[in-house]
């Protein structure tokens, strides 16, 4: 089994408000159609322009207070954002004939401090036994303490792969990997150690736009963890053969080795 993450920087631009790029989709959804049926896969996509946005300005991260009443329409208002995203790429994918399935994150899934505390993976699973591609997104969720939160989907990616132990986690972006420095000034790093992550966090920038969920430093803490149940790459989801490249462990990117 193999868990992508579609990144909100691949799908969408994050800078312009309900941008979705139809055309990386499209050669994502190939690029899987390829392998599929005999790979299985979940899909986890972010929030890009439809989601980030509006969480950041209803502070559905600060959670239910000090606006209650502002805050649940908030709240139904992020997640309406979100389904309507998933509502695209769910269209490419059928259409592509992949048999995908839309599970919403907010059903299944309870937070606490930004990771999922509670969360239902027997549907999950049972719809990967019926050879379904569950397709999961980052969105809105109820909180522990916060009463409300978002929850991101390399959280989601995290929490499945304890669960589910996949093969492989490649999560997609719009660049070609992690590098040491800025994409345009550092060099790609094909292999990180999960060692080595703390230091390469506090080197790296923000990703670009508005992201309520952190952006690469999140990605990279994510993946050390799930280097624990599974190898992990970072590939270019806007270059035609790189997430094949990954599927087949031999692409252009970032790998990081599994520790156990
Ligand atoms: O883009 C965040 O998910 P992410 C989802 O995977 C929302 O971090 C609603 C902002």
């Amino acid at each position: 089994m193999i868990i992508i993450k579609l990144g909100g920087s691949v799908i969408s631009d994050k800078g312009k408000p309900y941008s979705f790029d139809r055309e990386t989709v499209e050669e994502i959804a190939d690029e899987i159609a390829r392998f599929y049926p005999d790979e299985d896969f979940i899909i986890v996509h972010g929030g890009g322009s439809y989601g980030h946005p509006l969480a950041r300005e209803y502070g559905i991260r600060e959670g239910i207070e000090p606006n209650p009443e502002l805050k649940r329409i908030g709240f139904s208002r992020v997640h309406q954002a979100m389904l309507e995203l998933n509502d695209k790429i769910m269209d490419i994918l059928l259409e592509k004939r992949l048999p995908a399935f839309s599970v919403s994150t907010s059903s299944v899934f309870i937070t606490q401090d930004g990771s999922v505390a509670y969360g239902d993976v027997e549907v999950i699973k049972r719809l990967i036994s019926l050879r379904f591609i569950p397709v999961l997104f980052g969105d809105v969720a109820v909180d522990l303490e916060k009463g409300i939160d978002i929850l991101s989907g390399d959280q989601i990616i995290t929490y499945l792969a304890k669960m589910l132990r996949p093969s492989k986690v490649v999560f997609l972006m719009d660049v070609d990997g992690i590098y040491d420095g800025k994409p345009d000034e550092g060099s790609l790093l094909w292999e990180i150690k999960v060692e080595e992550i703390e230091g390469l966090i506090s080197k790296l920038s923000g990703s670009a736009g508005i992201d309520v969920t952190g952006g690469i430093a999140n990605k990279l803490r994510e993946a050390r963890e799930i280097a624990q149940f599974s190898e992990v790459w970072f590939v270019n989801g806007r270059i035609p053969g790189r997430l094949g490249g990954a599927v087949l462990g031999e692409g252009t990117g970032t790998r990081i080795p599994k520790t156990s």
